[in-house]
């Protein structure tokens, strides 16, 4: 049968690519666009970029986004000339944003120039945005309304979060060709990766028959967790949780996905008190380093998830 995953960039890229290794052509990605911008006249697309190269096998692990094997001789020389500086990209990565900018002006949709480039990377499995409509989040901040790229970038996520906006999402449409995803009379399972639940997923559950979507679903919804030990493994999901007043622990994030899924997989350092967080819960290691724990965790996935029809 076929899965479905909902992912935002570095987290659930790595879920992602476990899952693709078991499944190839029969895993569809749906990516948060949420991130994206406009930047010195380019369209860049953070999530969908970090998947499409994660998946090409062409990302770069340590820095946790672009491309490995990349240099930086147009940032320097912008820098010569006074250029804005504060977002880098990457001389290889730049092709991708040139090239896409140029397709999105001639008329293309995002959904199209995305499977063409997975295409083109030999990527087996569907990676598809999960709308073509402008969706952009805002962190309202201490330090007033920040658009994303200018909050996590720019500051570094240091202004304290307050409230996290999705402008365009009451407009925004999920495509045809999620929809087809989602409708396929061979889906099996619906996941949730172990993305940023209030800046990646979240995104995607606001473009309006998300939700809707994933209740009346007829296959099981699992959610793995981001959180292991009340930490985040990257990022500023904890940070996130503290500011909004959220206790940063598997039953805040069972809490935050009431409704919509059907169990969630929490670590195994994360035992205690599994049993009453009142949903399905699975243990497995879901600190992914290696493939092999990829590859693991997305077994633990599929196995939960049959477990749960
Ligand atoms: P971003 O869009 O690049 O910020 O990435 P995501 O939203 O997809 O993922 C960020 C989240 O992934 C953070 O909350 C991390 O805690 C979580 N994360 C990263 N690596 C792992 C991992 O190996 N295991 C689990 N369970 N969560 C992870
Ligand atoms: N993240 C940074 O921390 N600094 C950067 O200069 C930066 C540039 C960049 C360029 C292209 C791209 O696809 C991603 C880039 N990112 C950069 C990562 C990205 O903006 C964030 O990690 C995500 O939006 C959060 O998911
Ligand atoms: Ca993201």
């Amino acid at each position: 049968g076929r899965v479905v995953a909902l992912c935002g960039g570095v987290g659930g890229a790595k879920l992602a690519l476990g899952l693709q290794h078991l499944l190839g052509e029969r895993l569809t990605v749906v990516v948060n666009v949420a991130d994206d911008f406009e930047h010195l006249g380019l369209h860049i697309s953070p999530d969908l970029d970090t998947v499409l190269y994660t998946l090409g096998g062409l990302s770069d692990q340590q820095r946790g986004w672009g491309r490995s094997d990349e240099t930086w001789n147009f940032m320097e020389a912008l820098k010569e000339i006074g250029g804005q500086t504060w977002f880098s990209l990457g001389d290889r990565d730049m092709a991708m944003h040139v090239e896409r900018t140029r397709r999105r002006l001639s008329g293309e949709t995002l959904t199209a120039i995305s499977i063409d480039i997975a295409r083109r990377f030999g990527i087996r499995s569907n990676v598809l945005p999960i709308t073509n409509n402008k969706l952009s989040t805002i962190v309202v901040s201490t330090e007033g309304e920040l658009e994303f790229q200018r909050y996590f970038v720019g500051r570094r996520c240091e202004p304290a979060v307050k409230q996290i906006r999705f402008r365009g999402a009451e407009s925004a449409r999920l495509t045809q060709e999620v929809l087809q995803a989602l409708d396929a009379d061979d889906l099996r399972l619906i996941i949730l990766c172990p993305s940023n639940p209030y800046l990646s997923i979240d995104p995607m559950l606001a473009v309006p028959g998300t939700t809707e979507k994933l209740r009346a679903a007829r296959v099981p919804v699992v959610a793995i967790s981001p959180i292991i030990g009340g930490q985040a493994i990257k990022g500023p999901t904890r940070k996130i949780m503290d500011e909004l007043g959220l206790e940063a622990t598997n039953r805040e994030i069972a809490r935050h996905y009431a409704g919509l899924i059907d169990g969630l997989i929490i670590d195994t350092t994360d035992a205690e008190g599994a049993a009453d967080l009142g949903i399905d819960v699975h243990l497995a290691p879901t600190l992914m380093t290696e493939l092999q724990s990829k590859i693991a965790l997305a077994e633990h996935a599929l196995m939960f998830g049959n477990s749960l029809r």
